[in-house]
């Protein structure tokens, strides 16, 4: 029996919804108890989250998945303990959200196929949490691609919450925080769906995964608002200045600190060692919340063969590649003949600061690092820093992923359109009055309206659940159940083409 006087009115109750037409009966509760008075918890009805004990539970490094005991029957059992610890990354002590007390959180590395019960813990003290996987296919399980207040509740500190998921497609993806900024607090970490065909194809003979970001020494709450602050620009004409990161990190460290003072002792540079006449395939994933890179290594070669989970014909050799925001691509390196002989080379993300708004102020680009900077050494007892020179020529700059030319391995069957959809995604703020964050927007051209997304903790399934209409503010359409629909994302001129997840 439950007293809703109790509970507040934000409250996620089990909510039935639809989802590419199936029905689906998501149940998981959240709510909030108004006062001590004894309440009986719906945890009956409730069997996906659970009220957890704190466990005691450190590091255990990365989860990787051993191909002699892959049983693709069986569910990996994954277990992510989130929580808020301090840290230095970049050199500049803040919280940081840490999966299994590790930053970025530990790469997960499946084989096709693997079913996965990933449990995820929130013992994060302040505030929910849910986690999304960036750019796996949901066929079937919607609900489990962590989106909270549409495919779920978030999951609430103390409990737990099992993604089950099946990783069908091989190729690189990562997970984030999906709740308010928490990816740009460092909830993040890589994904890695292995097939075992493509050492064959590609011939390589080892693998290295790089994810990295751009990093901000003020907590995301913080940039978030002074992000919403600057309702004056918001105009066509004269669009928000965006937020400048103080740093970058490659797999969570960078040993250079760009700030004048309030830098201590941090990490170093991370650290990548080679075997001489190796082919390496390093995953790439840009895990920024605005940054687009440019990605090179002095003094070698870059062949892209997999771009966002599907595998490409090697492309020519290259001396960069451009790595947008959320992307993720697969390349081989070799060594090019180096200008001078040596075991250490520099590797660098190279901000493209010049993709930036043009309003963004100059005092504040000024203080924006060249790049970010971590070190390949080919003999692990030579302990130099490198002396090498980048491939990347000033004039290089804001420029989009490595598209043209490439070909997937794979032929496929792309179908003809029945339908075009065009959405035209806009940047904005929206009723500061109403002290409302800004989120942004999209405008549906063919419906010529261009109604603001407002992020609040308005609870959309349950209104929905309880009878209302989709507000057009959803930007929610109606397809026959056979068409095939091209989709074309339109960045507004007051959006920096690279800033929008997909
Ligand atoms: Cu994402």
């Amino acid at each position: 029996m439950i007293n809703r006087g109790l509970l507040e009115p934000s409250i996620c109750l089990p909510a039935l919804i639809s989802i590419h037409g199936l029905s689906v009966i998501i149940s998981v509760p959240e709510m909030k108890i108004a006062n001590k008075t004894l309440v009986l918890w719906l945890g009956i009805l409730i069997q996906l989250a659970i009220v957890h004990s704190t466990p005691i539970f450190e590091d255990t490094g990365d989860i990787i998945s051993n191909l002699s005991s892959v049983d693709l029957d069986e569910p990996l059992e994954i277990n992510l303990y989130i929580r808020s610890e301090t840290r230095a990354p970049g050199g500049v002590a803040r919280q940081v959200v840490t999966v299994n007390r590790r930053f970025p959180g530990p790469e997960i590395s499946v084989y096709k196929g693997q079913k996965l019960k990933i449990w995820v813990h929130n013992l994060f003290g302040n505030g929910n949490v849910s986690l999304h996987w960036h750019g796996l296919p949901h066929f079937g399980s919607p609900f489990m691609d962590g989106a909270p207040y549409v495919t779920q509740c978030s999951i609430k500190h103390g409990y737990s919450f099992a993604y089950e998921i099946v990783a069908r497609y091989s190729g690189t993806y990562w997970y984030h925080g999906h709740y308010f900024t928490q990816l740009l607090d460092g909830l993040y970490g890589p994904l890695i769906v292995k097939d075992t065909k493509d050492q064959e194809i590609f011939g390589y003979d080892d693998e290295t995964t790089i994810i990295m970001s751009d990093w901000y020494y003020d907590m995301s709450e913080d940039v978030s608002n002074t992000y919403a602050n600057y309702i004056h620009y918001n105009s066509y004409a004269n669009p928000i200045p965006e937020p400048v990161p103080d740093n970058g990190l490659i797999n969570g460290k960078n040993g250079e600190c760009p700030r004048q003072y309030g830098c201590e002792s941090n990490d170093g540079f991370s650290e990548f060692i080679f075997k001489q006449g190796k082919r390496i395939r390093i995953r790439l994933i840009n895990a920024s919340s605005l940054m687009s890179f440019l990605f090179t290594i002095d003094d070698h070669l870059i062949q892209i063969i997999e771009v966002e989970g599907t595998i490409v014909k090697p492309s020519e050799n290259l001396h960069f590649v451009a790595v947008g925001v959320s992307q993720r691509y697969s390349i081989i390196i070799s060594q090019a003949n180096s200008s001078i002989p040596t075991n250490n080379y520099w590797m660098r993300a190279i901000f493209q600061a010049e993709c930036l708004r043009s309003t963004t102020p100059q005092e504040e680009l000024k203080k924006l690092p060249k790049e970010v900077k971590a070190i390949v050494r080919y003999d692990p007892d030579d302990k130099s820093l490198p002396r090498t020179q980048t491939w990347v020529n000033e004039s290089v700059r804001c420029i989009e992923g490595e598209l043209t030319g490439l070909v997937p391995y794979y032929e496929q069957n792309v179908l003809d359109p029945t339908v075009e959809l065009k959405m035209q995604i806009i940047m904005d703020v929206d009723s500061p009055e109403k002290n409302e964050t800004p989120l942004g927007s999209i405008a549906t051209l063919s419906r010529g309206f261009n109604p603001p997304v407002v992020f609040t903790n308005s609870n959309t399934i349950l209104e929905l659940y309880r009878g209302a209409e989709f507000p057009v503010s959803l930007n929610s359409y109606t397809f026959e159940a056979i068409e095939v629909v091209d989709i074309f994302l339109i960045s507004n001129e007051n959006l920096n083409s690279l800033i929008f997840y997909q």
